[in-house]
């Protein structure tokens, strides 16, 4: 499900802070509540309810009509037709239009007397979606469908060129594998423009569905959709603001430093002209990623130390595919069948698949987490269907809230929780499944808590979980699962491996922030549509100091062409996660007996640590989240000085090298317009 409604895996928030989480987060148990009943926005309210039983009831309301969203988002999500999205959609608006008419019995409590918990509670049910829908029922109609047709658009993006017998069309993994794996300079830029084709028409939509989700925040008592976005913290709006600033301004040092030496890097490979852009930015389709948020693919050109601690994950997977694939020729009748070899490949793909994720679940299992159940096994997307357009997008789903115990003339339904990917064998996507799993143990820990708290602590607690796991996967946990070879000790093999993190994590900090920097400008309305695309790259450029190599005018839509904009996922969750996983990452390590330098810590199979983390999951959103954090690691405020501690050998090296270069960009940005600047106004706030 994804926000709101929608994607569980962002969802995380079901709350408060949550808020997209739940939407879906919910549901479950019961059987499906008739449609006229759902769609009425004030179904029975007892005039004598007091908050406690609001509160009570809507808990259970929730879990009944929550079962008919998830399930019809998996539909669409992983079956991507005109009916499918017609289903979602309708379940979509049932669900909003439902929690409109919760919101607006809640204001009955207003200025009461209430426990703390149910304060919270009803504070929370205006944040459970990050989608906040007009009261008025055609216009919310018109933003589930603008929403589940915009998903639509990006899950089914394809690229063609050429005519005839010499068409060619690849989607989004396809291009991606390109960007992966091949330095070729045109072959590059082809697949980035080519997958930025994509969002083009998307872009019409987006404009009327700023304006409708504005509307239904205004309809809340929100400024704006923005607001309501910022609003899930436990601080106030505009503080979240001032803290993820205060955060950047502690890692952007380390950011330049990386960023100064890739230039460097790509300059030696493609040259003065190509391996940068005017003002010392690096090129976008030269990344290794599409939206340049994670360096990892880079590794070729950005190994410090080739030969020193071979890092190369990738090559065992695809080495344990092949080995799947013989085992699955070998059962062949007839081994020279064509049809029967496509088969053959097809389950060892699949067979990959689940043995990365059945690694990922050991690591969880170690710690003293349960297995995940079979149903999660029997239903989840492995690896993308031949058949049918899906989003690929990677997402971990709850589809019944925990499901529900026996009822008079009911069975117990047990969780019913799965993942939608489309694995293969790399790196990326080994590391994503145990970051998915993380959103999967989450759910499974606060099921016990009821709906409306069913969240993460805050969303950036609920992409940190599975991420924390990927710090404690150390070269020495890689080799003890024959990923790599045994570890050398030396100075040589820990820059290679922090290098590695960094190109994952130390990237990926100005891309968390940027994304919704410029949807805040978009909802609040100080980027105006006219300028979605250079406001887009201004934002890039300032933050990433990334720029395409041509001008990229408004005729594109270049925001769309990352998932979360049609997805509608807050990204702001990402930047947390990526700096509190570090806290977690020290928290867990110091829960586990750990004494030496910080980034040489696994505490894999320790349970001690296992029980530290479980117990912050199953606290869920009840309760602030400084209150979590702080049980957790003691303190109560989001800090990166974990992220530096833990990167201190590699700032130094990569200071080292710098050394004598001019690092730092300057930003006249290669759009259509040339007054771009790097270091102007951010657009929000
Ligand atoms: O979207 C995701 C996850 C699902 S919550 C795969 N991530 C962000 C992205 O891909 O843009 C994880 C890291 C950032
Ligand atoms: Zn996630």
């Amino acid at each position: 499900m994804k926000s709101l409604p929608r994607k569980p895996k962002h969802r995380t928030a079901l709350l408060a802070v949550a808020a997209a989480a739940f939407a879906l987060a919910l549901a479950g148990c019961s059987r499906s509540p008739s449609p006229g009943d759902a769609a009425s926005p004030s179904t029975q309210a007892p005039a004598d309810e007091t908050a406690d039983q609001f509160v009570a009831r809507v808990n259970r309301e929730m879990r009944e009509i929550y079962t008919e969203l998830s399930s019809a988002q998996w539909l669409s999500s992983t079956y991507i037709n005109g009916d499918s999205e017609l289903v979602a959609a309708k379940a979509h608006e049932r669900w909003l239009t439902r929690l409109n008419g919760w919101i607006e019995q809640s204001r009955r409590f207003e200025g009461q007397q209430m426990s703390a918990d149910t304060a919270r509670a009803i504070g929370m049910l205006k944040l459970m979606t990050s989608m906040p829908a007009p009261r008025d029922p055609a216009k919310l109609a018109e933003l589930t469908r603008i929403a589940t047709r915009m998903e639509g658009m990006y899950g089914s993006g394809t690229y063609c060129k050429g005519e005839g017998e010499q068409k060619e069309c690849r989607q989004l993994g396809e291009l991606e594998d390109v960007l992966r794996n091949n330095r070729d300079y045109e072959a590059q830029l082809d697949a980035w423009r080519g997958w930025h084709t994509i969002s083009v028409p998307m872009r019409e939509d987006y404009v009327r569905f700023v304006q409708l989700v504005n509307e239904g925040a205004k309809d809340m008592g929100f400024a704006d959709a923005g607001e309501v976005w910022r609003s899930g913290y436990d601080m106030a709006p505009a503080q979240i603001a001032a803290e993820t600033d205060r955060l950047w301004s502690q890692v952007k040092p380390l950011y330049e430093q990386l960023h100064c030496y890739a230039r460097t890097r790509l300059v030696a490979k493609y040259g003065q002209d190509r391996g940068q852009v005017a003002g010392g930015m690096l090129p976008a389709p030269l990344m290794g990623n599409m939206w340049q948020q994670d360096w990892s693919n880079l590794w070729d050109m950005l190994q410090p130390y080739p030969g020193a601690g071979s890092l190369d994950i990738t090559a065992a997977l695809q080495a344990r595919h092949r080995q799947n694939y013989m085992e699955e020729l070998e059962r062949l009748a007839d081994p020279t069948d064509g049809a029967a070899r496509v088969e053959a490949e097809r389950a060892a793909q699949r067979a990959t698949a689940v043995e990365m994720t059945r690694r990922a679940e050991d690591f969880y299992v170690s710690l003293g987490m349960p297995q995940l159940p079979e149903s999660y096994w029997e239903k989840t997307q492995f690896i993308k269907p031949r058949d049918r357009d899906v989003v690929c997008h990677a997402s971990a789903w709850d589809m019944n809230l925990g499901g529900s115990p026996a009822g008079e003339g009911q069975e117990a339904v047990g969780p019913d929780v799965r993942t939608k990917m489309c694995i293969k064998p790399n790196e990326e996507d080994f590391t994503t499944i145990y970051h998915e799993l993380g959103h999967v143990y989450y759910y499974l820990a606060y099921n016990a808590q009821p709906p409306i708290f069913q969240g993460g602590a805050h969303d950036g607690f609920h992409e940190a979980i599975g991420d924390t796991i990927v710090l404690a996967m150390t070269p020495q946990y890689l080799a003890s699962i024959d990923l790599v070879d045994a570890q050398q000790q030396s100075h040589e093999a820990l820059i290679n491996a922090q290098m590695r993190m960094a190109l994952s994590k130390v990237a990926f900090l100005p891309f968390g922030l940027m994304i919704d920097r410029w949807r805040w400008g978009v909802f609040d309305g100080s980027i105006t549509p006219d300028e979605y695309n250079k406001a887009w790259w201004d934002l890039k450029a300032r933050y990433q100091g990334v720029a395409p190599i041509q001008p990229r005018g408004e005729e594109f839509f270049d925001p769309g062409a990352k998932y979360h904009v049609p997805g509608n996922t807050p990204y702001t969750r990402y930047f947390l996660s990526h700096v509190l996983q570090f806290q977690f990452y020290k928290a867990l390590c110091d829960a586990a007996g750990f004494k030496g330098p910080l980034y040489e810590c696994s505490f894999y199979g320790n349970k001690a640590a296992g029980e530290k983390f479980l117990a912050m999951l199953e606290q869920g959103s009840h309760q602030p989240w400084q209150k979590t954090l702080k049980e957790l690691t003691g303190g109560e405020q989001m800090d990166a000085s974990a992220v530096l501690e833990y990167f201190a050998p590699l700032q130094e090296w990569l200071q080292q090298q710098n050394e004598g270069q001019s690092c730092g960009w300057t930003g006249a940005v290669a759009t259509a317009d040339t007054d771009t600047n790097a270091d102007r106004e951010q657009p929000a706030q």
